[in-house]
């Protein structure tokens, strides 16, 4: 932001106070209070301060199984216990202690990136939060508008493709405007091992993460989360303000409301409206947007990504049901309740294709290469691993006293308690999709680095550990 638009700091404001006293208090940080937090589609009641506090969030990572589709079960990472994370809502000006709690049975260290913060990493550099505690840190809401927040931990994609993002909105000053009804509408994709609709407990699918083929595209983190019983409400000449989010990790949304106009758009979730009229508005990945509309006769809204084969055979598909009398001057016809249903799964299965074997090459080249890609970002770039969440490969003995025992964690993931070096580790390795030269290099760097001795593992050894498990 430009310094022209920064708001008055409260030291300013002590210096202009014994000049202009009125203008003052309205900057300065006055008293202490906890923020609402609400899950989706929920929002936090307007704030009606007209100063700005001390705001203390308390936000806790969870990581949970719950329901992606009917019949389908997905091991969910969240923020609150939920998918899109809780709502927060804070004032221009105020300022957010913000504590991070990470649940004692969480198998990952998490951290929040929140891009309402002005600083380094968005909290994301302050936050990295082991299983079982907690971090703080504090930051000045100075912009409003409404922002994403999401996990920013290694691999940032899986920790976000899992479910770890949300919105906070930055009231400005003056506040918005009132509305009827407040709803919180968040997108998202899954990629998962099976198909769309493939039932059981569903594993996170790198391959396909990467691809960016999504095989569920959802609002608020399941097919039919705003559909039947849990679709949005309002009633015959209300006001709707929809606060819209897009967690990614990869689509843009073409987010449009079938049978209704948006009277007014905030573009990309900032302050001003910056359109009227609009049928479908572009909601970035990582990024939001503010609509608002007045419904005017009753039957079903339909809420979609426009992008229209995620709507119908991916997900993305909710409700608006609005209640009260006909106005036929206004809409008059039938209201066939049968248009508009999700279709299924019928998508095309593009098989995944294995990774062609690297071209001859030195092994240790190839492998520092892989593991720069691959492995550092858990297990860092000098092998020391991270205290508490990732195990170190620099001087394990855990590895050492079995070199194969790094084959199968690559080839087949590795999770459950392990000791490394006597300290104990209960986290999820997940596989790494290599082809067996590939992943051959990658054990003999690995086995043979940062004073490391170890013995080359050949592509026939690699592919004998597949085959075995
Ligand atoms: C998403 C983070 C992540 C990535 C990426 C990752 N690992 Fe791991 N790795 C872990 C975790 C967590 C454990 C401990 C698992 C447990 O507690 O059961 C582990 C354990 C291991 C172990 C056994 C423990 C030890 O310290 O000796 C080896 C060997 C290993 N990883 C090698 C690799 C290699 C090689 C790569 C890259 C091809 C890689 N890992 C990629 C998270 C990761
Ligand atoms: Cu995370």
């Amino acid at each position: 932001m430009s310094a022209l638009l920064r708001p008055s700091l409260p030291i300013l404001c002590l210096v202009s106070a014994s000049l202009v006293n009125l203008n003052c208090a309205p900057n300065t940080i006055q008293g202490e209070e906890k923020a609402v937090l609400t899950a989706a589609p929920n929002v936090p009641p307007p704030l009606t301060r007209d100063y700005p506090t001390k705001v203390i969030v308390e936000l806790e990572t969870v990581e949970k199984k719950g329901r992606l589709s009917d019949g389908v079960e997905y091991e969910f990472w969240t923020f609150g216990g939920d998918v899109p994370g809780s709502f927060i809502r804070v004032r221009e000006g105020d300022l957010v202690e913000f504590h991070l709690n990470n649940h004692p049975t969480s198998k990952m260290p998490h951290n929040i990136d929140l891009h309402a913060v002005t600083g380094p990493g968005g909290g994301a550099a302050a936050s990295f939060t082991a299983p079982g505690t907690g971090t703080t840190f504090s930051f000045t809401a100075l912009n409003p508008g409404l922002f994403v927040y999401h996990c920013a931990t290694a691999p940032v994609g899986m920790h976000i493709s899992n479910g770890m993002y949300g919105l906070i909105l930055v009231e400005p000053k003056e506040g918005l405007p009132a509305v009827d009804r407040e709803y919180y509408v968040m997108q998202s994709e899954f990629y998962t091992r099976g198909d769309y609709g493939d039932p059981g407990l569903q594993p996170f699918d790198m391959g396909k993460a990467i691809e960016e083929d999504a095989d569920y595209v959802v609002f608020n983190g399941a097919v039919g989360a705003l559909a039947g019983e849990h679709a949005l409400a309002a009633n015959v000449g209300e006001t709707v303000r929809l606060f819209v989010g897009n967690g990614g990790p990869n689509l843009i949304s073409s987010f449009h409301v079938i049978g209704e106009i948006f009277d007014n758009v905030y573009q990309e979730g900032g302050t001003l409206v910056s359109q009227h009229n609009v049928q479908t508005t572009l909601v970035p990945a990582g990024g939001a947007a503010i609509v608002e509309f007045g419904v005017d006769v009753p039957g079903n809204l339909i809420l979609v990504d426009h992008a229209i084969f995620r709507a119908f055979n991916k997900g993305a598909l909710g409700s608006l049901v609005v209640a009260g009398e006909e106005n036929e001057a206004i809409y008059s016809g039938l209201q066939e309740e049968t248009v508009y249903l999700p279709e299924g799964g019928g998508i095309q299965n593009v098989p995944l294709t294995e990774a062609p074997d690297a071209e001859i090459e030195d092994p240790m080249v190839a492998g520092a290469r892989i593991f720069t890609s691959n492995c550092a970002a858990c297990h860092q770039p000098d092998g020391q691993g991270l205290r508490g969440s990732f195990p170190p490969l620099a001087g394990s003995d855990y590895l050492l006293d079995d070199p194969f025992r790094a084959v199968n964690a690559v080839v087949h993931g590795l999770s459950g308690e392990i000791v490394v070096n006597g300290e104990t580790y209960n986290g999820v390795m997940p596989a790494v999709r290599l082809s067996d030269a590939e992943v051959a290099a990658v054990v003999t760097f690995v086995l043979n680095s940062w004073g490391n001795d170890g013995p080359e593992i050949s592509p026939m050894d690699v592919s004998k550990a597949r085959s075995e498990h």
